[in-house]
């Protein structure tokens, strides 16, 4: 099967799985496993913040900033078509008692800045407590300008705002502008970083911060049920990932092209955008479902459009021969 759902259906390396069967282990909610510290140790030095810290998923991982940052009755604002607050079971108000005020992205992932002022509540009983700016990097595989990057964060801050990155896909940002992981996450407070996506680890993610957050996030891990006890045998994949997964993003980012300009020469797709390592394209079928077993059928994987827009996401276990023989099923189902 050729896999063009997600990043996150990555299958680990042999060096991950050798990694993961040496890896030396110890009580990690005691603070004991050795390779749970290593990678810790590691995400924090690369995204240039004082701590990190290993969570189980990018979902768990963001929703444990905002709980850090928040306290009950405290708002974030965030991106109306963010991971955060509209894939994330709006789990932080769910979970968190911290309430969203979603704002619309413009087609490059931000929020204009008049209207983050415009959205910012005064000291009033009558409000909530606005507290955070939440922001994303990629954002639908787009790197979101780091100009507008810097001017969002000084205007949070000058309002008393802090500011959490959902960076997970920060790693495809950094290959694709050049700048390193900790320019991109210098802005902000805290950063959450994938590992289980195109770096290509099976499970988790790092949240990096200063000292002190990083230690309420740890309180609130444990809380969710995140404290995962001998996990170094997955942190062992994870910094691999980080040490050795940046490399393949490049060629990710290469064919995610050569599948745009494929689909953009083809009848039946409009190609919507490409960047990075996803190609979304409006395919107007009626009977998105059926389509997509009609794709598989021909050993391809697609989730079924939404609103006719179907996104195809590049990663490492799609060399270039898969990319060629993908190219040839979807024009074997070209509406
Ligand atoms: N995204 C998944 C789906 O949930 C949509 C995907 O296939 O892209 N932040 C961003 C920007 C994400 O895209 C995702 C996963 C997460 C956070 C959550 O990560 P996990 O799946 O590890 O909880």
């Amino acid at each position: 099967m050729i896999d063009l759902r997600s990043d996150t259906v990555t299958k680990p390396t042999t060096a991950m799985r050798k990694a993961m069967a040496e890896a030396e282990v110890g009580d990690d909610v005691y603070g004991d496993d050795p390779s749970v510290n290593a990678l810790q140790e590691l995400a924090a030095e690369l995204l240039g913040k004082e701590a990190a810290l290993f969570l189980p998923s990018g979902t768990q991982s963001n929703l444990v900033a905002l709980m850090a940052h928040c306290e009950r009755g405290d708002e974030y604002i965030v991106g109306q078509q963010a991971h955060t607050y509209r894939y994330e079971g709006g789990g932080a108000a769910v979970l968190g008692s911290v309430v969203p005020q979603p704002l619309d992205f413009d087609d490059q992932g931000r929020i204009p800045l008049a209207k983050i002022v415009e959205a910012i509540k005064p000291n009033d009983p009558h409000f909530a407590r606005t507290r955070l700016l939440c922001l994303e990097n990629t954002w639908n595989g787009k790197v979101v300008p780091q100009d507008y990057i810097v001017e969002a964060t000084q205007l949070a801050r000058q309002h008393g705002l802090r500011c959490h990155l959902d960076g997970a896909r920060l790693a495809n940002a950094s290959v694709e502008s050049g700048q390193s992981l900790s320019i991109l996450a210098a802005p902000f407070d805290s950063v959450s970083l994938c590992l289980s996506k195109g770096l290509g680890a099976p499970v988790g993610s790092v949240l990096a911060g200063s000292v002190d957050l990083i230690e309420r996030a740890r309180r609130w891990r444990k809380v969710l049920g995140g404290g995962m006890r001998q996990a170094g045998v997955l942190a062992a994949a994870g910094r691999i990932a980080l040490l050795d997964g940046m490399h393949a993003l490049a060629d990710d980012h290469r064919r995610a092209k050569r599948l745009a300009q494929a689909l953009a020469e083809m009848s039946g797709y409009q190609l919507e955008s490409q960047a990075t390592n996803m190609v979304f394209v409006r395919v107007d079928v009626d009977d998105g479902i059926r389509w997509a077993e009609r794709l598989r059928e021909l050993g391809v994987l697609v989730n079924p459009p939404s609103n006719h827009v179907l996104r195809l996401v590049l990663h490492r276990d799609i060399d270039d021969d898969k990319l060629e023989r993908a190219i040839s099923a979807l024009s074997a189902v070209a509406p």
